[in-house]
C-alpha cells in the first residue's frame, strides 16, 4: 500500500470558482454589539505588533484587545459595560432587523458569485447549533436563529454560491488563553491538541452535512495534531468533502496541507499573488466586524472599491470583500452605498459573454504578437483564458491584464468599434473577443 499524501488531493479547480471574480465575506458575531475598534490603519501598513494588537483595528478581535491591560479598548469596555462578561454580548445580539433575502439581493446586484459568512470566529461562538457548543450559539441565545442556514438559503435563492468561514486556528473558548500581543503569540498560544481537532472537525463536518458549502474557508491554521493523513484526520475531511461536493474549494489557511486557493489579506501576504489561484480579502474599511468608529476616511467608497477590484482581477486574482452587519442585522449605510455604487458601475459589463473569436497567443515568452478586430456592436469586452481558467477582463484596466499586456487601442467609429492589441506573450494563453 502506498502512503497517502496531501498531493493526492490535487485536482482541477472547479469551473465556477475559476470564473468567480467577486465574493462577499460577512463577519457577524457577538463582537458586532460593542462594534468598537481603533481605526489605526489597514493590515500590512502597521509595522509593529505591539501597536497592532493593543490598538487592533479589527473589531472582531475585541475580546482579545480588551484583555490587553491599558489598551483603549479595555478602557472603553470598562466605562461602557463595567465588569460585564463578554458573553453578555451574545444575549444582546438581537438580529431583529435581519432580512437575509435583502442581503442576498444586494450581493446579487453587486455581481458577487459567492458569499462566505463567519460560522465561528475566534471568540468561539457558533452561528448555528454546532455540536458540542451547548448553549453558546445563536440558536440558543441572542438571535435564537440558525444564521448560517438563513444566509445559505437566501444567497442560493439568488443563484449565488455559498461558502463558510471557520476559525480552526483560534478558539478563545477552548483554553484559558493569555491575550495575544503579537503574531508569534497567535501561533504559539493557539490550541493544537487532538481533542480540539476532534471538536473542530465535528463542526466542519456538520457544516458540510447541513449546508453543503462550496467553499471551506478556514482561518489561521488547523490544530496540528489533527493534520494527519488517514482516518479521522484533516486529509480525510478533504477527501470526504470533495466526494460529497466536487464543486467544493478549500483555502490555504490550514497549515502546510492541501489548498485550492491561496489568500492575501489587505496588502499582507502579497507573495501569494504569484500563486496560480488566489483571492484577496479585506473589509470595506479597516475592520471585518462592524466598527462604529469607522468613517468615510477609513473606508473604500464605490470608486475605491472598483479600483481595488480591477487591480486584483487584472493581476489574476479574485476579491472577497467584507461587510460587517450591525447587531440588529443591518448592513451599515456606508457599506451598502459602496456596494451599490460599485454594482452600478459594474452592471454594464455583467452577464455571460458570447465568444466571437479566440486566438492563441504565442506560447514562447517574449514573443511579440498583434491582432485587430472590428465589431459592429456597441460594447466589446475581452475575455482571456489561461489554461482552463476564464479571466473575465471586462474591458477594465486592460493594459495590466496578464494576456493583454502591451498596447491596446480602442477606436469608436460611426458604425462600430476597432480594437487593436499588441502584446508580448507571457506564457501560453489565449485571447478572445467576446460580446455581451
Ligand atoms: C484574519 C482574522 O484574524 C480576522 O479577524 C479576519 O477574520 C480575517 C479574514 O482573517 O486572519
Amino acid at each position: 500500500m502506498t502512503d497517502i499524501t496531501w498531493t493526492d488531493l490535487q485536482r482541477p479547480l472547479p469551473a465556477w470558482f475559476a470564473r468567480a471574480k467577486l465574493g462577499i465575506f460577512i463577519h457577524w458575531g457577538a463582537y458586532s454589539v460593542p462594534a468598537w475598534a481603533e481605526p489605526i490603519g489597514a493590515l500590512g501598513e502597521i509595522a509593529d505588533d505591539d501597536t497592532w494588537f493593543a490598538h487592533n483595528p479589527y473589531a472582531e478581535w475585541y475580546l482579545n484587545t480588551i484583555r490587553i491591560d491599558g489598551s483603549p479598548a479595555q478602557q472603553h469596555q470598562v466605562s461602557e459595560y463595567g465588569d460585564a462578561p463578554y458573553d453578555d454580548f451574545l444575549d444582546r445580539w438581537t438580529a431583529d432587523k435581519f432580512d437575509p433575502a435583502d442581503w442576498a439581493r444586494l450581493f446579487e446586484r453587486v455581481g458577487a458569485a459567492y458569499v462566505v459568512p463567519t460560522t465561528k470566529h475566534h471568540d468561539g461562538i457558533a452561528l448555528w447549533d454546532a455540536p458540542g457548543t451547548g448553549e453558546r450559539n445563536t440558536v440558543h441565545r441572542g438571535p435564537r436563529r440558525d444564521l448560517v442556514g438563513a444566509i445559505a438559503d437566501a444567497v442560493r435563492a439568488e443563484g449565488l454560491r455559498f461558502g463558510v468561514y471557520y476559525s480552526g486556528g483560534l478558539d478563545w473558548s477552548i483554553t484559558d488563553f493569555p491575550p495575544h500581543r503579537s503574531g508569534t503569540d497567535v501561533h504559539s498560544l493557539r490550541p493544537r491538541d487532538l481533542e480540539y481537532h476532534r471538536y473542530a472537525l465535528a463542526h466542519v463536518q456538520d457544516l458540510i452535512d447541513r449546508y453543503r458549502p462550496d467553499v471551506l474557508w478556514n482561518d489561521i491554521e488547523w490544530p496540528d495534531e489533527g493534520k494527519f493523513t488517514g482516518p479521522g484526520g484533516l486529509h480525510q475531511l478533504f477527501v470526504d468533502y470533495f466526494a460529497s461536493n466536487p464543486d467544493g474549494v478549500v483555502n490555504d489557511r490550514w497549515g502546510d496541507t492541501y489548498y485550492d486557493v491561496a489568500t492575501t489579506e489587505y496588502s499582507a501576504m502579497s507573495e501569494n499573488e504569484a500563486k496560480e489561484v488566489w483571492e484577496n480579502n479585506r473589509g470595506l474599511g479597516w475592520s471585518f466586524g462592524y466598527n462604529r468608529l469607522e468613517t468615510a476616511e477609513h473606508s473604500l467608497d464605490a470608486a475605491g472599491l472598483a479600483k481595488h477590484w480591477v487591480d486584483v482581477v487584472s493581476k489574476g486574482g479574485r476579491l472577497l470583500v467584507n461587510v460587517g452587519p450591525t447587531a440588529e442585522g443591518l448592513i451599515p449605510p456606508m457599506q451598502r452605498a459602496s456596494l451599490e455604487g460599485f454594482g452600478s458601475w459594474r452592471e454594464p459589463f455583467a452577464g455571460p459573454a458570447e465568444v466571437v473569436e479566440r486566438i492563441q497567443a504565442p506560447a514562447d515568452e517574449g514573443t511579440a504578437w498583434s491582432r485587430q478586430w472590428w465589431t459592429p456592436t456597441e460594447r466589446i469586452t475581452f475575455v482571456d483564458t489561461v489554461g482552463d481558467h476564464l479571466l473575465d477582463s471586462d474591458g477594465v484596466d486592460v493594459e495590466r491584464s496578464r494576456v493583454l499586456s502591451g498596447d491596446t487601442t480602442v477606436e469608436q467609429t460611426a458604425d462600430g468599434t476597432v480594437l487593436r492589441v499588441k502584446g508580448l506573450a507571457e506564457g501560453p494563453a489565449a485571447v478572445a473577443l467576446a460580446r455581451r
